[in-house]
Parts: C-alpha cells; sequence; structure tokens
C-alpha cells in the first residue's frame, strides 16, 4: 500500500520512486538484450529463404516469438513483473548459444548511458550472415488516477541479412503495467509499431490487452506492405504474442488463416554464460552478485548496503571524471550521427531518425579479452 501511495504520489518518474524491496527483481537490464535471440534458429531463418516477401515474414515470425521472452518470462518465473536492476554506466553483460544446426550466437550488451539509462547490444550469427544490433531506454510515467505506469521506449533494433545485403528498421513498442492493485503486475504492450526493410516491405502491428481485438491478453494484428506503396495489405498476422497467431493472405478472397507461430511449441535455448568467477567485476552477474544473493533471500539490509556500495563507488567515478574533464569510455558501442541506410530505412518507414545512434563496434569486442 506504501508503494501504491507513493505512486499515486510520484511526480511521474519511476527513478524518482523507491521500490520496496520485495519488488526488486535480482535480474540487471543489460541481461534483457539476451530475449532478442533466445530462439537462434528463427533469428537466422530469415538468411535462408530467398523470396523477399517470405523472407519479410521469417522475420517477421522470429520478431513475434522475441516477444514472449522479453515481457512475460519474469512472470513466468517469479510470479510477476519486479523492478529490474538499474544498470550501472559501462556495465556488460556477455553470452552465446550454441546449437547444432546454427552454430553460435553471440551476444554482447553494455550500458552505455546512465542518465537517461540506455543499454546498446549487438548480437550475431557468423555462419548465416545475420546481425541485430540496437538500444533502448525508457521513459516511464505513472498515472496517479489509474495506478497505471506507463512506458515508452526509445530507440530501435536493426537487423542486417547479409547475404541479401538487407536491413529491417524494428520500432520498440510502449507497454504499461497492469495488475498493479491486485499486487501482480505484468506488461501489456499497446499502440503501433513499424517494422521497414531496407527493400520496401514494411510490417505494420498493433497491440492490445484483454478486449480490443479478441478479449484475450497480449494480442497483436500485424499487416504486411508491399514495396510498391499501396495502402492494400499482402498479409494480415494476429492472434496472441505469448501463445498462438495466424496469417491471412489478403490478397486471396476469402483466404482461410493459416497457423503463423506457436510460442509454447517453441522452446527457447538457454544461453551460456561465463561461470561468475570467471567474470570482469564490470560484468551484470559478478558486479549484482552480492545484491542478487540479498534478493533472493529478501535480506533488506544487505541488498540496501551493497547496492549503496555500488551507487557510491559509480558516483566517485563520475566525479574523477569530472575532475580530470573526460567522459567515460564505451567499450563495445561508439554513437555516430550519420548512418546511410539507417536514414534510408526510418525515410521509407515515416519515421523521424534519431540524431545520435549507437553503433556496435565489433572490432572493438574481438580485439578485446575473450568473453565468451
Ligand atoms: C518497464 C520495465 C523496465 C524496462 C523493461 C524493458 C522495456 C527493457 C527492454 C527490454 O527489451 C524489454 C523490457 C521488458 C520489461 C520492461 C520492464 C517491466 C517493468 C519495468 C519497470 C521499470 C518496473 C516497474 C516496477 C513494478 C511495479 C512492476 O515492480
Amino acid at each position: 500500500m506504501t508503494f501504491l501511495k507513493s505512486l499515486a504520489s510520484s511526480k511521474g518518474d519511476i527513478a524518482s520512486i523507491t521500490a520496496p524491496p520485495f519488488i526488486l527483481s535480482s535480474t540487471s537490464l543489460t541481461e534483457f538484450s539476451k530475449f532478442w535471440s533466445e530462439q537462434p534458429d528463427l533469428f537466422v531463418a530469415p538468411s535462408m529463404i530467398v523470396d523477399p516477401e517470405e523472407r519479410a515474414l521469417a522475420v517477421y515470425r522470429w520478431f513475434i516469438a522475441t516477444l514472449k521472452g522479453q515481457y512475460t518470462s519474469r512472470n513466468e518465473k517469479l510470479g510477476s513483473e519486479k523492478k529490474p536492476l538499474n544498470p550501472f554506466l559501462g556495465e556488460c553483460f556477455f553470452g552465446k548459444w550454441v546449437t547444432d544446426d546454427e552454430g553460435e550466437t553471440i551476444l554482447v550488451s553494455e550500458q552505455v548511458s546512465h542518465h537517461p539509462p540506455v543499454t546498446a547490444y549487438g548480437i550475431f550469427n557468423d555462419l548465416y550472415g545475420v546481425e541485430l544490433e540496437g538500444y533502448n531506454g525508457q521513459k516511464v510515467s505513472v498515472s496517479a488516477s489509474t495506478l497505471t505506469i506507463s512506458v515508452r521506449q526509445v530507440g530501435h533494433a536493426l537487423l542486417r541479412i547479409s547475404k541479401f545485403d538487407e536491413l529491417y528498421y524494428i520500432q520498440l513498442p510502449s507497454l504499461h503495467i497492469e495488475g498493479l492493485f491486485y499486487g501482480a503486475p505484468y506488461v501489456e504492450l499497446e499502440g503501433k509499431t513499424v517494422i521497414q526493410c531496407s527493400n520496401g516491405y514494411k510490417f505494420v502491428t498493433e497491440y492490445s490487452g484483454k478486449g480490443y481485438f479478441s478479449g484475450k491478453k497480449n494480442t497483436f494484428k500485424g499487416k504486411l506492405y508491399g514495396p510498391d506503396n499501396s495502402s492494400t495489405s499482402l498479409y494480415t498476422i494476429q492472434g496472441q504474442w505469448s501463445g498462438k497467431s495466424t496469417i491471412r493472405n489478403d490478397s486471396v478472397k476469402k483466404s482461410a488463416e493459416q497457423p503463423f507461430y506457436d510460442a509454447s511449441e517453441h522452446p527457447v535455448v538457454p544461453l551460456t554464460v561465463k561461470p561468475i568467477a570467471e567474470q570482469a567485476e564490470y560484468e551484470s552477474n559478478r558486479a549484482w552478485e552480492k545484491v542478487a544473493a540479498a534478493v533472493s533471500v529478501m535480506d533488506y539490509d544487505t541488498i540496501h548496503v551493497e547496492k549503496s556500495k555500488i551507487e557510491n563507488a559509480q558516483r566517485a567515478l563520475r566525479k574523477q571524471e569530472q575532475d580530470e574533464n573526460r567522459e567515460w569510455q564505451r567499450l563495445y558501442f561508439e554513437q555516430v550521427d550519420d548512418e546511410g541506410k539507417y536514414l534510408q530505412v526510418t525515410k521509407l518507414a515515416g519515421v523521424e531518425p534519431d540524431s545520435k545512434i549507437w553503433r556496435f563496434n565489433r572490432r572493438a569486442f574481438e580485439a578485446g579479452p575473450d568473453k565468451l
């Protein structure tokens, strides 16, 4: 109740709200980047499809498949959504998926900004020439009257399929937290997003919670448009992103709904992460080890003491940088302001491009110490 009251009286910034320890998660937001590729087979599948329309549909299947992990996986494990650990500047999370058919898919995630918080990531599979890079931040607002937390995501994801020299620009959906009043918060997606391919194909997706499309939670309706700029869609895909969805060919009258994706039939592949003892101090699992252990046994005093140690060390680092008139050096990402193909896809999508974007510096990652 105290937490709900603090939400109601807050000025709309979640950073200013101290969540009670029982609502804290032991996972840092840098780790959330892994939800983009927990099914490496779906991630690389588009690279094997020659027909551009079929390829676009395979990209969309992978995208829909990522949503369940991104937005519900914590509920399944923990019972309800918790407040993730707020990564410190320079915090990194590395891992890889190793599968028989896809080989290695590698993940590099780094906190590139603390105020405002921004996490950047690069995920790549060289066997299939597929690479995803992106960054995300959150603009959080709280409605005192309805006790709702609304989150607008800042940033994007860019998927490259080298064999076809294609770039897919992926917008991130807005979301809100439901079930707060009942003490069982969960994420519901809302609004519209665009996935734009450099070859002209475009998906427009609308998200909704209970009631709007079908009375079920986690629903979406996606439409694929061709490169001809026609306002008539080629396909409609709809259903539950956390469950089953179907596809209909819009150019065929009374076309039957065919199965598109079923989350329950597609298990996720566990990510391999180095044992904590072998990780560097700035790697998420090692850096937050003591906090995570205290969260798991709800030892509130230790959570406070260990979090404060990290926060104080960060404050001292910022002070030192200020005194020495220098900026924190990001390890594996750099901010660029002129990215030709990105500007091309955002123009096609009719979206205002970010003036500066975070790009994965793969050479820096490969030149650095072995993190996997
Ligand atoms: C809103 C959120 C933090 C941000 C999380 C993001 C948007 C991060 C990027 C991932 O790719 C996708 C993603 C999934 C879940 C989002 C979190 C859900 C809850 C959390 C709030 C800041 C915490 C709210 C606290 C409460 C009341 C639920 O405990």
